[in-house]
C-alpha cells in the first residue's frame, strides 16, 4: 500500500473509503497501469478531502439518478429528478467529484429502476461530444459507462443532458437540469490546491413551478422556465438548506468555497454579507491568477467559482446572491463563525 493511498484512506472519515483495484472489474482501452481507485463523492455542503497523491490515477465514480418527491421549501414539496451516490437517495445537488488532472475517470451511471425518464450526464470536465452524454444514456434499472481522461484543472458543473422526455413542446435538456439533476466536479491541479481550514461546497439553482397553495407539490411550468421567471432561487436544493444548516467556521479559519450555479437560466452575482473574498479564481479558472479583494462576483449559469477567504470577525454572515429580490425566492444562506471578538478589526460605538 503506497503511502498516498494510506493518506487517502485517512482523510476519508465518514465518508467513503478508497478501494484498491483487484476487486474492481475495469475495461481495457484508456486505463493505465496506475493505481486504480474509488472516488469518495459527497453530498452537499460537504466536500470530498484533498487528494494527498501526485501521479494519476484510474478513478471509479458511481452515480445513481433517481426521481422523488421532496422538500423544495418549508410550505411546498417538488418532484425532484437528480444524481446521487451509489445505493443512495438522490440530493440536489448531486454528489461533487473530486479528482486530478491526468486521471483517467470511469463513470457508472444507475438509473433507478423505478424512474421513468432515461438520463445521462454531461460533464463539462469532459473533452469529447457532448461531455460524455452521448455515452451516458440510461434507461430506468440500466447502468451505463464512460472512461475520459481530465486534461484540464479547473471547477466544472455536470448535468443531465437528455434530449427526450415528458415535454413535448421543446428539447427538454432545460427541464431535466430545471428539476435538479446537476453538482460539481473538481479537477485539482498536481499536488492539489493549497490547505485551507474549511471547504464547503454550494449549488445556486433556480426552480420554476406552476402556482401552488400551501402544502401543494408543486408541478414543473415549462411556459415559466421559458420565460426565465424562477418561483424559486435556491442555495443546496431547497429554500433555507442553509439557514437550516448554516455553514460553520472559527473566527481565523481560512475558507474555500466551490460555487457552481446551475442555472438554468441566470447569472448569479455571489456575495457574502459582511466579507470580502481575498481570493476569487472566476469562472472556476484554477490555473489563472486569482482576482483578490472582491465584493461580489458573477458566476455564470453552467459555471462556476472558488473563492477563499478568512473569517476574522465572530458571527453570522449572509450568503447571497446580489440580485438580491432573489432573497425572497429562496437565495439566502448563513455562514457561523465562532471565536473571540475582534473588535480591533469590527466594534459598536456608542
Ligand atoms: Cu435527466
Amino acid at each position: 500500500m503506497s503511502t498516498s493511498f494510506s493518506r487517502s484512506v485517512r482523510n476519508a472519515g465518514m465518508i467513503g473509503a478508497f478501494v484498491m483495484a483487484p476487486c474492481l472489474a475495469i475495461n481495457p482501452g484508456l486505463v493505465s497501469a496506475a493505481e486504480t481507485i474509488k472516488a469518495i463523492v459527497t453530498t452537499a455542503p460537504n466536500v470530498p478531502p484533498p487528494i494527498t497523491r501526485t501521479v494519476p490515477a484510474n478513478v471509479i465514480v458511481e452515480l445513481e439518478a433517481h426521481e422523488w418527491v421532496g422538500k423544495l421549501s418549508d410550505d411546498n414539496n417538488y418532484k425532484f429528478w437528480g444524481f446521487g451516490t451509489a445505493g443512495a437517495a438522490g440530493t440536489v445537488p448531486g454528489p461533487m467529484i473530486r479528482v486530478m488532472v491526468g486521471d483517467t475517470v470511469e463513470i457508472r451511471l444507475k438509473n433507478d429502476k423505478n424512474s421513468q425518464e432515461s438520463h445521462n450526464i454531461d460533464f463539462h470536465a469532459v473533452t469529447g461530444p457532448g461531455g460524455g452524454a452521448a455515452m451516458l444514456n440510461t434507461e430506468p434499472g440500466q447502468e451505463s459507462r464512460l472512461r475520459f481522461k481530465a486534461l484540464n484543472v479547473g471547477l466544472y458543473f455536470y448535468h443531465c443532458a437528455t434530449a427526450m422526455g415528458p415535454t413535448t413542446s421543446s428539447p427538454s435538456i432545460p427541464e431535466h437540469i430545471a428539476n435538479g439533476m446537476y453538482g460539481g466536479i473538481l479537477v485539482e491541479p498536481v499536488g492539489g490546491l493549497k490547505k485551507v481550514d474549511k471547504e464547503f461546497y454550494v449549488v445556486q439553482s433556480e426552480f420554476y413551478t406552476k402556482p401552488g397553495k400551501k402544502g401543494d407539490t408543486l408541478e414543473f411550468s415549462f411556459e415559466n422556465g421559458l420565460a426565465e421567471h424562477p418561483s424559486h432561487v435556491v442555495f443546496n436544493g431547497m429554500a433555507g438548506a442553509l439557514v437550516k444548516n448554516p455553514l460553520q467556521a472559527k473566527v481565523g479559519d481560512i475558507v474555500r468555497m466551490f460555487y457552481v450555479n446551475a442555472g438554468p437560466n441566470h447569472v448569479a452575482s455571489w456575495h457574502i454579507i459582511g466579507e470580502i473574498f481575498d481570493r476569487v479564481y472566476p469562472e472556476g479558472s484554477l490555473t489563472t491568477a486569482p482576482l483578490e479583494g472582491l465584493q461580489t462576483t458573477v458566476v455564470p449559469a453552467g459555471g462556476s467559482s472558488m473563492a477563499e477567504f478568512k473569517v476574522e470577525v465572530p458571527g453570522t454572515y449572509l450568503n447571497v446572491d446580489h440580485s438580491i429580490f432573489r432573497i425572497a425566492k429562496g437565495a439566502v444562506g448563513l455562514l457561523k463563525v465562532d471565536g473571540p471578538e475582534s473588535p480591533d478589526i469590527y466594534k459598536g460605538l456608542k
